[in-house]
């Protein structure tokens, strides 16, 4: 008994040392409150990633909880001055269907001219509801809506460049012209247009983030983490929605 009696202290002795030691390395103020919040400025850019009813339950490609990241989106959208949205804007019978090639299923990859594509469910057509904006997203004063993935024979996860690696969308340009250089980027999905965005914006000697909790992602045979792993060798910054003053 009493050794029961002193063990179960012990332990929750070392529990409660250990819960000091762990308050103490994040301190108890949230970081939005600390010295270090992320403050937008005049050259910060919230680029919101085709959050589209496609993307959202109900929607033909859907992305496990991407409705509720609108919320979040829509408080963040408050922080920057400046806001692009992006829309995937595909062709009916686009290449990166797998109805436009024979025998092939959804989530299988084909090999074409300008490498591997993966083949998706018809998602995103232009002019459909299904590639229209979530209708909960709140973002009245964003200055750009982008497209992408209007040329039938070529995807473009990117919002900068298409699959081909040589197309640009003009966002570049766009960019340049408004003096915006400092990218926090979130949206759907995070392992496919949102970390190819971010991976190209980097590329163009942007600063990026990424809002995590302000992604989702669709996490196909581990591009998740390996997502992850190609944005921080690239310097891009991995932060939460809660870090923003
Ligand atoms: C996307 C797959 C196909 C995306 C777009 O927005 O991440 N993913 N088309
Ligand atoms: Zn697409």
């Amino acid at each position: 008994m009493t050794d029961f009696l002193s063990s179960f202290s012990r332990r929750n002795f070392l529990q409660l040392t250990a819960g000091a030691g762990v308050a103490a390395m994040c301190g108890t103020v949230p970081r939005a409150f600390a010295a270090d919040a992320i403050t937008p400025g005049p050259s910060s850019v919230l680029l919101v990633i085709d959050v589209q009813n496609c993307f959202l339950p109900g929607g033909t490609l859907p992305v496990g909880e991407g409705d509720k990241i609108v919320p979040i989106i829509n408080e963040l959208g408050k922080k920057f001055e400046n806001v692009i949205l992006t829309q995937d804007w595909h062709t009916p019978g686009h290449t990166s269907f797998a109805s436009s090639h024979e025998g092939k299923k959804p989530f299988e990859t084909i090999e074409l001219d300008y490498g591997t594509q993966v083949l998706w469910p018809d998602h995103c057509v232009q002019g459909t509801d299904d590639a229209a904006l979530a209708p909960g997203l709140d973002i009245p004063h964003a200055q750009l809506i982008i497209r992408k993935g209007y040329h039938s024979e070529v995807d473009s996860y990117s919002t900068f460049i298409e699959a081909d690696k040589k197309t640009g969308t003009g966002l570049t340009g766009y960019m340049a012209e408004r003096g915006l250089t400092d990218v926090y980027a979130c949206g759907l999905a995070t392992d496919f247009c949102v970390s190819w965005s971010a991976l190209d914006a980097r590329a163009g000697g942007l600063t990026v983030s990424v809002v995590e909790d302000a992604c989702r992602a669709i996490d196909l045979n581990g591009s998740l983490d390996a997502a992850w792993t190609s944005m921080a060798d690239a310097g891009i910054k991995r932060v939460q929605s809660s870090d923003f003053a």
